[in-house]
């Protein structure tokens, strides 16, 4: 038996249902890039806020690649549940806020449509750092081919291309504006991407740059739980417990935060009512974000991958990493950062190895490890730059980064990440001796975001020696 709108009355009673009329509630939110992590995060929340405050703000997810979320929720009519885990007793609920997927490539049109909807007020997304299609600079990467041919005209592919033939639409019929409320793992996020897609917008019809930025709104976010992939065995384990087959289920900690700046365009779920914080300005909370919780995370991916571990709370617990990650926190990440009032930075470093150590969770590191080209600037760089200008290092960033660099190479695990080639390629060109000036010198790929100083370039090379070895 399979979860659907039909079974789920035959779910076990200790599973929580969703407190509002579901099949009575229209949709006012699209989402793009419906993975895992929306399922256990945004869509919780709204679930939440339509239970305590009402409102049509059920979501139609957009899949901008893959057709795997769309057939595991389609024959569930957008049902799934979401299963903590801890040191206690798993705790499943059942979500109701998704009300339809569309695979993007499947149905251009579709999405445009949901996109351009009157009832359409707001679109979030999670389609990952990659998404955004930046230089290293942080401009819009207008020579990547996908951007390149929906700039000269071709179909939509990428989130810039599908948002501006919706807000075209929604110009030219008098739809009004939307929030666009970016939820990914970058800084500023609803600033670059508010820079981004009117830069994209501005080079085809400026009109309609400006109509954006008169009626639309991009406020930053800060979103946080660990949502690990799910595995075969999770479901498994999952159908034994509940009586029947859910195939979208998705499996997190107990843990959720939500910061968002209290800026909509066209209104907004009870958000705050389901436990969102909603502030004037989120950056403290991001950026502690970013450069502590995952910033930590990549060094024990690296690191941890290194030393020959498979999960996080392996690597966390191991005493020759351990260490580290404390210090990247406490004394490396925490001192960058200006604290909003009330937000405690060693309290929330003891909660992380806290959460870290999760061992019900068995979040594996080479999932974290993918993308690093993409997420290392802001969850390391910044934190190394930050320190250099007051002539400060931080040695445990540069052991995770030189573990970075040797996890580049590809010679033990295959490396997941929009720059690969790019990186196996300077590998190739200058070896273990000169791959850390290649990527980190004055003429380096990341020269932009950071450049080393000699002394730090000869402790790479160093770090980059030794930790090869047998590798
Ligand atoms: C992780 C994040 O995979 C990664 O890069 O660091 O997905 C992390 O689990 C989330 O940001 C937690 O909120």
């Amino acid at each position: 038996m399979r979860l659907s709108r039909d079974t789920q009355e035959q779910l076990p009673a200790d599973v929580v249902r969703p407190g509002y009329d579901v099949a009575a509630t229209r949709t006012g939110i699209v989402h793009l890039g419906i993975g895992a992590f929306h399922r256990a995060h945004q869509a919780v929340y709204t679930d939440d806020a339509m239970a305590m405050a009402g409102g049509d703000w059920r979501i139609i997810g957009v899949s901008l690649r893959s057709d795997t979320v769309r057939d595991q929720l389609a024959p569930q009519d957008g049902l799934y549940t979401v299963t903590q885990r801890s040191a206690d007793a798993p705790q499943t609920r059942l979500i109701g806020a998704i009300a339809q997927v569309i695979v993007a490539p499947e149905e251009p049109e579709a999405v445009i449509t949901a996109l351009a909807d009157p009832q359409t007020r707001i679109v979030t997304l999670t389609v990952t750092e990659k998404g955004y299609y930046q230089t290293a600079e942080g401009g819009l990467d207008i020579d990547h081919q996908a951007i390149a041919g929906e700039l000269a005209g071709g179909k939509p592919v990428t989130i810039y291309g599908f948002l501006a033939r919706a807000l075209q639409r929604r110009r030219a019929a008098d739809a009004g504006g939307v929030t666009l409320l970016s939820c990914d793992n970058l800084s500023e996020n609803g600033q670059r991407l508010r820079a981004l897609l009117l830069d994209f917008l501005e080079r085809n019809d400026s009109g309609l740059a400006q109509w954006t930025a008169d009626h639309c709104s991009f406020p930053s976010s800060m979103v946080d739980r660990i949502v690990p992939a799910t595995t075969d065995a999770d479901l498994e384990s999952l159908t034994g417990r509940i009586g029947m087959q859910d195939k979208g289920a998705v499996f997190t900690e107990p843990f959720t935060q939500w910061v968002i700046e209290d800026r909509f365009a066209a209104g907004r779920p009870a958000w705050e009512q389901a436990g969102a914080q909603m502030v004037a300005d989120v950056r403290p909370f991001e950026t502690a974000k970013l450069r502590m919780l995952n910033g930590a995370h990549s060094a024990l991916a690296y690191i941890g991958l290194l030393n020959g571990h498979d999960y996080v709370h392996q690597a966390v617990n191991d005493p020759a990493i351990r260490p580290l990650i404390e210090r990247l926190l406490l004394e490396e990440a925490a001192p960058t950062i200006d604290a909003a009032e009330g937000q405690d930075l060693e309290a929330y470093a003891a909660d992380l190895l806290a959460r870290f150590e999760n061992p019900a969770l068995n979040h594996r590191l080479i999932q974290i490890a993918m993308d690093g080209s993409q997420k290392i600037p802001q969850r390391w760089l910044e934190t190394l730059r930050h320190h250099q200008v007051e002539g400060r290092r931080c040695p445990a960033i540069l052991r995770a980064l030189a573990a970075w660099i040797i996890h580049v190479r590809g010679a033990r695990h295959q490396v997941d990440d929009p720059m690969a080639d790019q990186l196996a390629a300077l590998w190739q060109r200058h070896g273990t001796d000169g791959i850390a000036a290649a990527l980190f010198g004055e003429e380096g790929l990341f020269a932009q975001r950071f450049i080393a100083d000699d002394d730090t370039i000869d402790l790479l090379r160093q770090h980059v020696a030794k930790d090869s070895q047998g590798g």
